[in-house]
């Protein structure tokens, strides 16, 4: 029986295989082109892989700044020092909540069970320390550390003095301290008392005391968390008098005590800004007295006074 002629769509396709048949050359640099990019991403993925974990820690800014730190400080940099620097310098940088603080209302504030509470006669002047913090820090508040004459004395020089934009060593400039400050003459009757006052309460001379410094915190104005001292020759103690009450707002916060003491007129706040560690002769910064100026938050600006006070002598304008 004869066969039928092909269809002519069975003749296209059957010709259309003719015409592209598939070359061994061009099937094997597909292959190998395909091949060489499989191998880069796979070389390129171990190679960010095995980069994310070996980024070392010295190239890392935070742990190189904490080795500065312990290295002012005269620490060896053990990894529980290091670990304790880089805690402090994350205080120092991220904003924190006061959510979990323990807030000192000075006028509510009672002596627990086992504070010692500490009276001084200083100057014609009885003053009680309670004991805020022990542990890490010493802390404690004075309750009245001026009379109401003395306040209103120093709020009236501060009404007369010439503020200027507090001095700072932070790259962020005055957007990481918006307060600004102020020294008081010494020529004040009342100014001379209290340098002596300050004395008497760390049991030291009063040439110890450097000059007073006031301090205004327009509403919205702070001062970021920062420590007073330099180091063991420099400001040993801090007495900080509040003189108003601003009306809300404008506590004075330890990040890593979680300590928040709020303004009330009169009282201060007294701290050691240096410790002692076994094996080493001078006195060390002491990283939990971390402390910010927190700001305002009612109608009135803040005023306080800050007392620094030294382990040494200390002349005008000494750093
Ligand atoms: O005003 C405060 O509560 C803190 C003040 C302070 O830290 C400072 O002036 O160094």
């Amino acid at each position: 029986m004869p066969s039928r002629p092909p269809s002519l769509a069975a003749l296209r396709k059957q010709r259309a295989k003719q015409q592209t048949p598939v070359q061994p050359t061009r099937w094997f640099i597909l292959c190998a082109a395909s091949g060489t990019l499989i191998a880069a991403l796979g070389l390129m993925l171990l190679y960010l892989t095995r980069a994310r974990i070996e980024i070392r820690p010295e190239e890392h800014a935070h742990y190189r700044e904490a080795l500065r730190v312990l290295g002012n400080d005269g620490l060896e940099p053990t990894d529980n020092n290091v670990r304790f620097a880089l805690r402090l310098i994350d205080a120092a940088t991220t904003p924190y909540s006061n959510h979990d603080f323990q807030t000192i209302e000075p006028f509510g504030w009672l002596p627990g069970p086992t504070s010692v509470v500490k009276d001084i006669e200083a100057d014609g002047h009885n003053l009680t320390l309670l004991p805020l913090e022990t542990g890490f820090a010493k802390v404690w508040l004075v309750k009245d550390f001026v009379s109401q004459e003395e306040a209103s004395e120093l709020l009236t020089l501060g009404s007369r003095a010439d503020f200027g934009t507090s001095f700072t060593k932070h790259s962020d400039g005055q957007e990481w301290r918006s307060s600004s400050s102020a020294v008081l003459k010494r020529d004040n009757a009342v100014v001379d008392r209290l340098r002596r006052r300050a004395a008497m309460v760390c049991g030291v001379r009063t040439s110890f005391v450097e000059d007073l410094q006031i301090v205004r915190y327009r509403p919205g104005e702070r001062y970021q968390p920062h420590m007073d001292s330099d180091g063991p020759h420099h400001r040993h103690w801090t007495l900080l008098l509040y003189l108003n009450d601003p009306g809300g707002g404008g506590a004075t916060g330890f990040p890593l005590l979680q300590l928040r003491v709020m303004p009330a007129p009169r009282a201060a706040i007294l701290w050691e800004n240096l410790r002692s560690e076994p094996g080493i002769a001078l006195p060390i910064r002491n990283y939990y007295t971390l402390h910010d100026g927190q700001a305002p938050t009612g109608e009135h600006p803040k005023f306080a006074v800050n007392i620094w006070i030294r382990n040494s002598e200390y002349a005008p304008g000494m750093a």
